[in-house]
């Protein structure tokens, strides 16, 4: 599939190459049963992904959104005039204005695998900066991308990778995924990207373990998905939500447990659960400051700047290929 928006004129496209029945399969036929984390973001899971950032539980956006409202000017001063912004997951683009405002870009990207909220997020960034030359991609940016052309304003084009979202990636992956940016960005391009640190147990369970319940509905609609995009009679109810600190690995696992012994259909198939099996829905991983920037150097990157919040909860670092 494929998908272009445009705003200002401009337009390009990206592959989205998603084959969301394929991967659901391949997930629950293995052992362990696992599921890409990126098919949590359909339009409601992205609203609820928004939810969780305002849980008080949830410190990562808070704490980013601190660093880049108390680091504005510094960063606008590593990034320079006339930069293209290029933000992958921009979901709400809410970060983001701060930025904007800060480092005044000529173009922005917002890249997301969510189509109606990524348009409906740009539109917005569209409307309120009318100075600003806004483009949308409809893109799954763990595959390579290229810059579209008509995006020079002779500036620094610079990658906003926000949330923690590498943190998503087994370490190897995010690797990949950074080679793959440097591969696509000029000498001298930037990477603006937040990483979330180890810390104690008990703060970081607490934030994928939200008392009022955001992060469990956001790990079940993944199977409200397989129930109503892939024809799956699973019942999401039957299914608990279990999230808890990995130390040897360095994540927090997010997992659905099966509160009985069940089968369910899907794609023609009948998968048994045992009482209490697992389906792996996400890892986040935490990095220490030094081992995030010495993954970035195997992909090519210099660390220049490293912005934390007061609490030294949230790293941003500032990386030049
Ligand atoms: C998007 N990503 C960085 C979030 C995280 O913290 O790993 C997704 C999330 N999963 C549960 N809560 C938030």
């Amino acid at each position: 599939m494929t998908s272009a928006v445009c705003f200002h004129d401009q337009h390009y496209t990206l592959d989205i190459g998603q084959d969301f029945l394929d991967d659901a399969i391949a997930g629950l036929l293995d052992s362990p049963k696992w599921a890409s984390p990126k098919y949590f973001y359909d339009y409601r899971g992205s609203q609820l992904f928004d939810a969780i950032c305002n849980q008080p539980e949830y410190y990562l956006t808070r704490a980013e959104e601190q660093v880049l409202a108390d680091r504005a000017g510094d960063i606008a001063e590593v990034i320079g005039e006339n930069a293209t912004l290029i933000e992958l997951g921009s979901g709400a683009s809410r970060k983001v204005r701060t930025l904007l405002e800060a480092v005044k870009p000529r173009h922005y990207l917002g890249v997301d695998i969510s189509r109606d909220f990524l348009i409906q997020s740009t539109e917005r960034l569209a409307a309120d900066y009318p100075w600003l030359d806004v483009h949308a991609a409809w893109a799954d940016f763990t595959s390579p991308m290229h810059l579209p052309s008509g995006l020079d304003a002779g500036g620094r084009p610079v990658v906003f990778f926000p949330g923690s979202s590498i943190g998503n990636f087994t370490p190897a992956l995010a690797r990949m995924l950074l080679s793959n940016l440097a591969n696509m960005l000029p000498p001298g391009g930037g990477l603006l990207i937040g990483v979330d640190r180890m810390k104690d147990r008990e703060v970081l369970e607490q934030a994928y373990n939200d008392a009022a319940g955001v992060t469990a509905a956001f790990n079940r609609n993944l199977l409200t998905r397989y129930e109503i995009e892939l024809g799956s009679d699973i019942d999401p109810d039957q299914f608990e939500h279990r999230a808890f600190l990995n130390e040897a690995e360095q994540r927090i696992e997010m997992h659905l447990v099966s509160r009985k012994a069940q089968t369910v259909a899907l794609g023609g198939l009948r998968i048994p659960f045992d009482a209490g099996e697992s389906i792996h829905t996400e890892n986040s991983y935490k990095y220490s400051d030094e081992d995030f920037k010495t993954l970035a150097a195997h992909a090519g990157f210099e660390s220049r700047a490293l912005w934390h919040d007061p609490d030294r909860l949230f790293s941003v670092h500032y990386f030049e290929r």
